[in-house]
């Protein structure tokens, strides 16, 4: 079978993960090919609890069928009994002959689907389309390597590194053209987060808008970390999505228990305090820093003490972008000392 065909049969395998939910469990797709490399069969994973993307697609035909037939499948088919069954085991039960696959399965459990379908006789074509693939699960990959979601800081300041004057007002640091940035990257993500700190002092609403106002067409969940009391009246309860509290001053505990909840994407929008905390912590992988015109002087910097005493300590991040958004600098940095993501 030429390379073209495998790789057709893959591009459709990964149309079909596309219909699968974003969460905990990886979006995977998988089509059947009839020994005359016709496809015969199509299935996607539907989320906890439902059955594998392989399952799916051989849940549709008879053993004569399947017997000699190529099962094209966007991830290392498991090989541990979770919700479901080992999808290596139904693949070698269903008469198979092939096994093609673009990425292998990064988690321990569910991981070495190949090998055993290899020690079953049956030939096995790892990494097509893996590219391609690795960049679809991006998100879904890097929680299940880092046991967290991957987290962006988002800041506004002016030239000198202020966020806020002397009696807190901030609006507006940056341009309009800025904030409906700000916006988009809240649209991006599976969570806004911010203090309970940000909760009292800016009863901030935590939506995706437009430019008018209106709400965007994704919604992130709103997320407060910290121990202080949230006001019943916050405007956080208005969001269209019910907020998450997560009642604790372990940051990387609450990352946990969102990854838990099929958070990939956390933007922390926090004051100088809860930053700081995160980033002294190594949680923060990407930075979206907005500069704009003026000076404020004075203590409210973007990011309080990070215990970095001498410069040789400096947390390290890599410029990897920057834009012109009307009278401010959008710059975009990513932690200089991890690149997987
Ligand atoms: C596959 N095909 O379609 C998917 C796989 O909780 P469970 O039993 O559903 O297992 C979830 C794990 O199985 C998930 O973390 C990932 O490693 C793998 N997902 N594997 O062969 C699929 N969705
Ligand atoms: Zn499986």
């Amino acid at each position: 079978m030429s390379d073209e065909l495998l790789e057709s049969a893959m591009r459709r395998a990964l149309a079909l993960a596309q219909n699968g939910p974003r969460g905990i469990n990886p979006q995977v797709g998988c089509v059947i090919l009839s020994p005359a490399d016709e496809i015969i069969a199509e299935g996607w994973h539907r989320g906890v609890g439902t059955p594998h993307a392989e399952a799916d697609a051989l849940a549709t035909l008879t053993p004569d069928q399947t017997r000699g037939a190529t099962a094209v499948v966007t991830l290392e088919p498991c090989n541990h009994h979770g919700h479901t069954g080992p999808c290596s085991v139904a693949l070698i039960e269903s008469g198979i002959a092939r096994v093609v696959y673009a990425i292998d399965d990064p988690t321990p459990e569910a991981h070495g689907g190949a090998a055993r379908l290899r020690e079953a006789g049956i030939e096995v074509v790892p990494h097509v389309l893996a590219d391609d693939v690795r960049a679809f699960l991006a998100d879904w990959l890097f929680v299940a390597t880092h046991g967290r979601p991957h987290v962006t800081l988002k800041w506004a300041m002016t030239l000198d590194g202020r966020i806020a004057a002397a009696d807190g007002t901030s609006q507006w640091i940056s341009s309009p053209e800025a904030r409906a940035a700000v916006h988009t990257l809240r649209e991006l993500s599976d969570a806004v987060l911010v203090g309970t700190g940000t909760i009292i002092a800016d009863d901030p609403a935590l939506t995706a808008r437009g430019p008018g106002g209106d709400l965007l067409a994704h919604q992130p969940v709103p997320v407060v970390v910290g121990e202080r009391a949230v006001p019943a009246a916050a405007r956080l309860f208005d969001h269209p999505v019910e907020p998450i509290l997560e009642p604790t001053r372990d940051l990387a505990a609450a990352l946990a228990d969102l990854a838990a909840r099929g958070i990939l994407t956390v933007l922390a929008e926090p004051g100088p305090t809860l930053g700081a905390a995160l980033v002294k912590a190594d949680l923060v992988d990407r930075l979206e820093v907005f500069l704009g015109p003026g000076l404020l002087g004075g203590p409210n910097t973007a990011l309080g003490d990070l215990g970095v005493g001498t410069i040789a300590d400096k947390k390290a991040f890599a410029i990897v972008k920057h834009a012109v958004v009307g009278d401010s600098i959008w710059v975009r940095a990513e932690r200089a000392d991890e690149k997987e993501s």
